[in-house]
């Protein structure tokens, strides 16, 4: 009799018609295997899969090159199909579910012709972790197959729980043609399933990261009572030991994986890493609320990563072990075959091409890395990597932190009322778009919580059960609000970022014990002067005071636009947080 696991394989092959079924086991050896054949056997465009890449600099590193239309998340392409349109909510792309599987059966039928089918059995989360989610992905490229046994509990330990047993989540996954007119990212959350044809970019072909660490998993939460958000896990060590860990939300490609591995500028302080994209968070026992990381590594985006920015994530990549690491769409530096891109050194290397293979004459018009290029490494090689980070329970989380990339408006750090208020502001944060999402970059749209792109419902609900969410706890951690990106009259950013922001990270924690003092404006309380610490920085007074102004007339503005947003939402948006806004826009006219 073959388990339902064989069963649906057998099915999925049968549609998809691969030349030969393989199931991975997760093998250090089985890595290497794949590998070879990205190099010697595999092709995407018409190049191979991988090239090694220096093995000396950068152990067990590889090169991919993706289709040059293939190098971001399609948000338009990517579809929530709950039986009820709006049950998907205005946020998501819907498509009538029998409507989409018509369609997907039409394109993947021989999909896979000519190539291996690799099937993965994995986990999300730890697997003796209550919120552990046991999930098969087949797929037809060997770099996905390589990329999810990094990123994912992939092979046996996933094989083995899954047993016979039938509720597994499914992904089915091809990159078809590459082609953008047969490109989709389907979500099916009544049946656990996810559809994803055309791509082989990260966000739409490792199955377990958005498609079910978040928009999935948003929706289990939902009806189970939890949250899954687009957040790192941190622990933040002070001086006398003591590690508070918080989570913090921020878009894509506005600094996430660097503020989980944030070298401190201020002695004493340390970060311990725990994740660098999502949490699984809820509420225990005893009313506390805490936090898993359901990955095992990073796809972090290289432009922006450098000895100056990052420089942890520097050592993870040239750690090496049994887990290769990856470098997707950098350039190369031909003197050395190292990947390369912008900012990583001072200089051009003097031989270089680009990230489609072209030599690279520098120009200020021109980047050789795609902005977007990605790096996919294992966890476990990252130096600052908490002792907790594997445990079944996961951490107490004592603050939340929420952000966007804002050139005006929004302080560099706040911190809402109370928690109802801190989801409202947490409901109406605004972003301006980066490379990691195609389409135009700079465009400020609302991005609430960071999960505009990955909330697998209505938001308009997702903002009631965050509400709900709040009550459940005992003592609710504060909710903060950061914004690295504000910049003065002269275009310059006020604040310098990085290891700095260990003060910023240190005002939280402290205000979460009750200790630093504050100022109380119409948006929420920013800190006050005696209790920020510019302790051996180079700030001036007149660029401190610009990073905290609240700005009325502005935020009125705010406002308004926020409200048009939340009309999109209809009678889904809760009433309490229609209070808020009310509330809010009379403080902004008292003051
Ligand atoms: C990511 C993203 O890849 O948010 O993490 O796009
Ligand atoms: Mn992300």
């Amino acid at each position: 009799m073959p388990t339902p696991l064989e069963k649906w394989v057998e099915e999925t092959a049968e549609l998809t018609g691969p030349k030969k079924i393989y199931f991975c086991d997760g093998s250090d050896a089985e890595a290497r295997v794949l590998i070879e054949k990205g190099i010697s056997e595999e092709k995407i465009n018409g190049k191979p899969v991988f090239s090694r890449l220096n093995q000396t600099l950068w152990p067990n590193s590889y090169y991919h090159q993706s289709h040059p239309n293939d190098v971001a998340r399609t948000e338009n392409l990517t579809f929530v199909c709950h039986s009820h349109k709006d049950t998907a909510g205005p946020n998501n792309n819907w498509m009538d579910p029998a409507e989409a599987k018509m369609k997907m059966t039409i394109l993947s039928r021989g999909v896979m012709r000519g190539r291996t089918m690799y099937v993965m059995p994995f986990v999300m989360g730890h697997p003796d972790s209550p919120f552990a989610k046991f999930c098969v992905q087949v797929t037809d490229s060997a770099y996905v197959a390589v990329s999810m046994r990094i990123m994912t509990r992939m092979g046996k330990v996933a094989a083995e729980r899954i047993g016979s047993r039938a509720d597994f989540i499914k992904g089915i996954h091809s990159i078809g043609e590459l082609d953008p007119n047969k490109r989709f990212i389907m979500h099916f959350p009544e049946e656990n399933l996810i559809w994803s044809i055309g791509s082989g970019y990260g966000g739409n072909a490792l199955l377990g990261k958005k498609c079910i660490s978040l928009r999935l998993a948003s929706w289990i939460g939902r009806n189970e009572g939890w949250l899954a958000e687009h957040m790192i896990i941190i622990g933040i060590e002070d001086p006398g030991g003591k590690v508070s860990y918080v989570t913090a939300a921020l878009p894509s490609a506005c600094g996430k994986t660097n503020l989980a591995m944030l070298r401190s500028a201020l002695p004493g302080y340390k970060v311990w890493t725990l994740g660098d994209d999502i949490a699984w968070l809820w509420v225990d026992k005893a009313g506390q609320l805490r936090a898993i990381n359901p990955e095992t590594g990073f796809f972090g985006v290289a432009p922006g990563t450098s000895p100056k920015t990052n420089p942890s994530m520097l050592d993870t990549l040239k750690a090496g072990s049994f887990f290769p690491t990856l470098f997707t769409n950098t350039a190369i530096n031909l003197d050395n075959n190292e990947p390369w891109w912008e900012d990583l050194t001072k200089d051009y290397p003097a031989h270089l091409i680009d990230w489609q293979g072209n030599k690279f004459t520098p120009s200020p018009d021109k980047k050789a890395a795609h902005a977007n290029s990605r790096f996919t490494v294992s966890i476990k090689q990252c130096p600052t990597l908490a002792k907790e980070y594997d445990s079944p329970q996961g951490v107490p989380i004592s603050a939340i932190i929420l952000g966007g990339r804002r050139t005006t408006l929004v302080p560099l750090v706040y911190e809402s009322f109370n928690f109802a208020h801190g989801v409202f502001c947490g409901s109406m944060i605004g972003s301006e778009t980066t490379a990691a999402q195609a389409g135009a970059v700079g465009l400020l749209r609302r991005d609430p919580m960071a999960m505009l792109p990955f909330c697998g419902y209505n938001m308009g609900d997702y903002f009631s059960h965050w509400l709900d969410f709040g009550k459940k706890m005992v003592n609710p951690p504060r909710i903060f609000f950061i914004n690295w990106f504000r910049r003065g009259e002269n275009g310059k950013f006020l604040w310098p970022g990085f290891g700095e922001n260990i003060r910023v990270l240190k005002w939280v924690i402290e205000r979460a014990q009750g200790k630093a003092g504050a100022v109380e404006t119409p948006i929420g309380f920013v800190p006050d002067a005696k209790s920020f610490d510019t302790s051996g920085m180079d700030l001036s007074l007149e660029n401190l005071d610009k990073l905290f102004a609240v700005d009325h007339k502005g935020w009125d503005a705010e406002l308004k636009d926020a409200k048009i947003f939340f009309e999109k939402f209809g009678s889904h948006v809760p009433q309490e947080l229609r209070n808020e806004l009310v509330t809010l826009e009379k403080r902004l006219k008292v003051t």
